[in-house]
């Protein structure tokens, strides 16, 4: 087991499996996972924390591993009486799930951080790592749909999970980033750790990280000791939007258009085998590729891709 602070910027799934892999290979208690906040919204007057709770849940071996999100042995008794009622459904929360966020917004309401009420429920499922939202201060995606011309922004969750992602995208936007300060702890895990983007989306998860301005400043000194699993291989998102994201927002969709995005603040990209010939290519966006099996298959993948990062960022 290698030892040695390791600091990971997480979104949900992508990041989750990842997070799993890496706690294979390295100390547990020397981990720290950074994770976006800016998918986090309120209904039925709750606080939900979407990649919070995927990676809680996946790293406690209590997620639904068909939907990647929620609980496993989930139940959905309050929300098929919400339904019945005519409430809010379309947002699918089970049973369980529904508990952790009425004990998060109790916590809140009671006057707890989000970094405070994140590592006691971290605590309660048993987790070794350090797990950190990115702020305690709202960030919000906002995004803007290509059609029609004059369309409003809508919420991340309408574009998501209402919309399924099925709409082109205009612009993406992060309301409160510019005001938002790093959570207690988050450019101390920065500033003296390995630092590994997660393979999550470039635009929704990993922009709404580094666009907090003083944690993009402390990563661009420090981008020689920063490594990037890519979350394109072959062209295409493994899962979910990110893909077309960029093709809608102007970038080229491969892993030469995730190191034009990275390279400010990242020295090296981990790429598949799949995109060997674009290696060069790489290095020519300015970023050190690193060629290996990517795909998160199984968690003995996924721990094996971790090591593989873990020693493209230390050296060794
Ligand atoms: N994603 C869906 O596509 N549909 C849902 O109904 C849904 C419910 C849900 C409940 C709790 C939770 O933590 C996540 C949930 N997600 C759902 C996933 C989530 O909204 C997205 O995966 C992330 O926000 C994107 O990273």
């Amino acid at each position: 087991m290698r030892t040695g602070r390791v600091t990971v910027l997480a979104g949900g799934v992508g990041a989750a499996r990842f997070l799993r892999g890496l706690l294979r290979v390295h100390r547990p208690a020397d981990v720290t996972a950074i994770v976006n906040v800016s998918d986090d919204f309120t209904l039925h007057g709750l606080h939900i924390s979407p990649d919070l709770d995927t990676v809680t849940y996946t790293l406690a071996e209590q997620i639904n591993t068909e939907t990647g999100w929620g609980r496993a042995d989930e139940t959905w008794r309050v929300l098929t009486e919400l339904g019945r009622l005519g409430g809010q459904d379309w947002f699918q929360l089970g049973d369980l799930d529904l508990a952790l966020h009425l004990f998060r917004t109790q916590r809140r309401s009671e006057g707890a951080t989000l970094s405070e009420v994140t590592s006691e429920i971290a605590a309660s499922f048993g987790l070794e790592l350090r797990l950190l939202p990115v702020s305690d201060d709202p960030i919000q995606t906002r995004i803007t749909p290509a059609e029609p011309a004059d369309a409003s922004e809508i919420d991340f969750q309408d574009y998501f999970v209402a919309q399924r992602h099925g709409i082109a995208v205009r612009s993406v936007r992060f309301a409160g980033i510019d005001a938002a300060q790093p959570a207690p702890g988050v450019l101390d895990a920065l500033s003296t750790a390995d630092v590994i983007v997660a393979p999550s989306n470039p635009f929704v998860s990993i922009g709404p990280v580094v666009g907090v301005p003083t944690i993009r400043d402390t990563l661009a000194r420090r981008r020689d000791s920063v490594a990037a699993v890519s979350p394109i291989v072959g062209g295409a998102s493994i899962k979910g939007p990110a893909g077309a994201m960029m093709r809608d927002l102007g970038h080229e969709p491969s892993v030469v258009g995730i190191a034009r995005l990275y390279v400010e603040f990242a020295g090296t990209l981990v790429i598949d085998n799949a995109d060997r010939d674009l290696a060069d290519a790489v290095a020519d966006a300015g970023m050190t590729p690193v060629v290996t099996d990517s795909i998160m298959s199984s968690p003995e993948r996924a721990a094996a891709l971790a090591r593989t990062t873990l020693e493209a960022v230390s050296g060794q």
